[in-house]
């Protein structure tokens, strides 16, 4: 097996969630750097055009999406289990939803006035006219939504939350799920901007919940981080597994395994 490597950013919520799955199934992995913002010449090399994060990479296999990234760490290390017994499909839905909806929603909230405000102030290099330009450009022009919208939204979508841990150490139960990394990641970037992070105390059982879950760490990250140079020269040195690949692969589009494709970023505000 190839070394794990994660293409992410500190800041990233998505790639949070894939570092966690690392430490719920104590996996080995190096940490390559991407900007948070375009031009990103050495993703997009590596993964024909993608440019969101986290990306993995194990040798010339690269895996985008966290959806598919969990479903690849899941087969490397399957216990403990992101999908436990009985409860996949429902662990995928509430997954999805967090991924789609309630993300979407806890990045208006945190971008909100304040919450940008909060963000600069601990982020003094980015270039926050640059990030938005980026973030606007990305989104197509749509509207970000509002923030009084945004803030009755997370509320309720927290309080959901907060009901499916009321007798339990986790969202499904008692063993953590895929669903708990996806709705956590959101609100790990609401924890970050103290000024807005009082939203999360707001329901009693979300922040020692949100504890349970960071307690699970990253795995064995390697302390040298790898350059993006030398990332691509390690995909371009091996061999793709087409084995692997082709025993996983499934085909709902009728886009046979081998096409070319081209992946724009869809609209979810992030
Ligand atoms: N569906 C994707 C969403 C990933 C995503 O939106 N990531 C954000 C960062 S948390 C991103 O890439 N934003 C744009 C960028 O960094 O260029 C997944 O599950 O991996």
């Amino acid at each position: 097996m190839s070394d794990l490597i994660l293409h992410h950013y500190p800041n990233s919520p998505f790639a949070e969630k894939i570092r966690l799955v690392c430490g719920l199934k104590n996996l080995a992995w190096s940490s390559c750097d991407v900007s948070p913002i375009m031009p990103k010449p050495e993703l997009q090399a590596l993964t024909g055009g993608y440019r969101r994060v986290p990306v993995l990479q194990m040798g010339a296999d690269v895996y985008c999406d966290t959806l598919l990234i969990c479903e690849m760490l899941e087969s490397l290390n399957p216990a403990p289990s992101l999908y436990p017994q009985g409860l996949t499909g429902l662990a995928r839905t509430l997954a999805q939803w967090a991924d789609g909806t309630l993300f979407p929603t806890a990045m208006a909230y945190n971008f909100s006035p304040a919450g940008g405000a909060e963000f600069a102030r601990l982020n003094p290099d980015l270039d926050l006219r640059a990030f938005g330009a980026d973030r606007a450009a990305m989104r197509g022009g749509a509207p970000r939504m509002l923030p009084g919208d945004a803030t009755a939204a997370y509320k309720s979508y927290l309080r959901r939350i907060a009901t499916m841990l009321e007798s339990s150490n986790f969202v499904l139960g008692d063993k953590v799920s895929v669903a708990d990394f996806a709705c956590y990641h959101p609100l790990w970037f609401t924890r970050r901007l103290p000024g807005v992070a009082d939203i999360l105390a707001t329901n009693s059982a979300i922040l020692p919940w949100m504890d349970r879950v960071a307690a699970l760490g990253h795995g064995k990250r390697n302390g040298v981080e790898l350059s993006r140079a030398e990332s691509l020269k390690i995909a371009l040195e091996a061999t793709p597994d087409m084995a692997s690949t082709s025993a996983s692969f499934q085909d709902e589009h009728g886009i046979p395994l081998g096409t070319e494709v081209v992946i724009p970023p869809q609209i979810n505000n992030s």
